[in-house]
């Protein structure tokens, strides 16, 4: 694996927090050990950079740069504007599109604004259901999605556990939304984004693609990419792709003026500028050839992971994986979701429990876990190493009685001692 295993950014300002904040100074160690110690297979979480980190460290977080480069509200933003240019053009290069914007905090913001660009209150958005796989902000009634707009919502088919296309299309030819999303958080297999276009077009509707989970596997040319397909793409920057922690949204240039109308002024006041310039260090980093080899080593892995999770008797959602993640069926194995994740973490295996397609329990039991390799193929693991963590998933999952704890542990530090996400901290004294 050619994709070498982030370092921390480590430089004089961390001596200077130690020095005047020991108390977050133990704050930051700690989470590095935790880090370093335990196999991280939460699907969405990554291991970004130093030279991401270095942004995310830097003065620019002193900006207020409301506005966008050249058009700004503040006086003295012309040094951060060339962040925000340069980030701007490397995303319409790797993505192939017409314009980005890179402003949005968080995936939940950018699906704010992409939202706030189409339609009003009331009107009607259709997404996939928050336990088929889809996200909160796609019409889930606890957030503003479902209750500022009358969401409707499709799901997999029971069959299949494949997204339900025939649902879709008599949900979108009944209500007619205003808005269409797919994507989510709990998918696993491709989306078939020509298919949601058809219905879009079909209903007039406005296609928006949540690619937040797989737009790094999109940039690294892993996987077909919605952006030929879809009005807007809405999307994080710290998951697969491995970035900082934020959000960002590309469109088609007629929905360029809403939509950065949407992010600011509408939904978000002043732009985080450091985080700003770190996307923009990520997206060259995506630019790279390695960043390709890593894409595909992060399905590779995955795909691994799943057949030996499969072997040890976790049934895989819809079949398999093409992507970064995998969700697992535990029911077969008599333990819950939460049980799982209990045990796994009691050994240093990191993951969650996650609500299958028609799961019988609750969300906060769930019948699955959610498993995923971003992080794991940063640190340089490959195949072999995803057939060894199934088997300490399987051992720690079975273990009712913590008595194989101890056992599993070691199979993890054996692991992550081969594979370290990051250097080992200086320590004071
Ligand atoms: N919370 C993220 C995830 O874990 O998938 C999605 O927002």
């Amino acid at each position: 694996m050619s994709t070498p295993a982030a370092t921390p950014y480590w430089g004089p300002d961390f001596d200077a927090l130690a020095a005047f904040d020991p108390d977050i100074a133990g704050v930051v160690i700690d989470e590095l050990d935790r880090l370093r110690n335990g196999l991280q297979l939460i699907a969405s979480e990554n291991f970004t950079s130093p030279a991401v980190l270095a942004a995310l460290g830097s003065t620019l977080s002193n900006k207020y740069a409301e506005g966008y480069p050249g058009r700004r509200y503040y006086g003295g933003c012309e040094v951060v504007d060339r962040a925000e240019e340069i980030g701007i053009a490397r995303g319409k290069e790797l993505f192939g599109a017409d314009h980005v914007n890179l402003q949005p905090h968080s995936g939940a913001s950018a699906n704010l604004a992409a939202y706030g660009a189409f339609m009003q209150p009331g009107d009607t958005l259709l997404g996939m259901a928050l336990p088929h796989g889809g996200h909160l902000t796609h019409g889930t009634k606890v957030s503003f999605s479902g209750k500022w707009f009358n969401a409707v919502q499709y799901g997999v088919r029971p069959d299949t556990e494949h997204i339900d296309y025939d649902q879709v299309r008599d949900l979108a030819r009944e209500h007619r939304p205003k808005v269409i999303v797919c994507g989510g958080s709990a998918i696993p297999r491709l989306i078939d984004f020509a298919a949601f276009r058809e219905i879009a077009d079909e209903v007039g509707a406005i296609l928006m693609v949540d690619a937040a989970h797989f737009i790094g596997l999109v940039a690294g040319k892993a996987i077909p990419s919605p952006v030929p397909y879809a009005d807007v793409v809405t999307f994080t920057t710290h998951k697969v792709l491995r970035g900082p922690r934020g959000g960002a949204i590309v469109c088609k240039a007629e929905h360029a003026k809403a939509i950065d109308k949407a992010a600011f002024p509408m939904m978000q006041g002043g732009p985080l500028m450091h985080a700003v310039a770190a996307k923009a260090v990520n997206l060259k980093e995506c630019l790279q050839p390695e960043y390709q080899v890593y894409a595909r080593q992060v399905i590779a892995n995955a795909q691994a992971l799943t057949e030996g999770l499969a072997a040890e008797g976790l049934r895989p959602v819809a079949g398999g994986t093409d992507t970064h993640l995998a969700l697992l069926d535990l029911k077969e194995t008599g333990v819950t979701g939460a049980d799982a994740e209990k045990r796994c973490d009691a050994a240093g295996i990191v993951l969650n429990k996650n609500a299958i397609p028609f799961d019988p329990q609750p969300a906060s039991i769930a019948s699955g876990i959610r498993v995923g390799s971003p992080a794991v193929t940063t640190q340089g693991m490959i195949e072999t190493d995803m057939k060894s963590i199934a088997s300490l998933i399987g051992t720690a999952i079975r273990d009712a009685d913590g008595s194989r704890t101890a056992e599993v542990a070691a199979g993890v530090r054996e692991l992550v001692g081969a594979h370290p996400a990051y250097p080992e901290p200086k320590r004071a004294g």
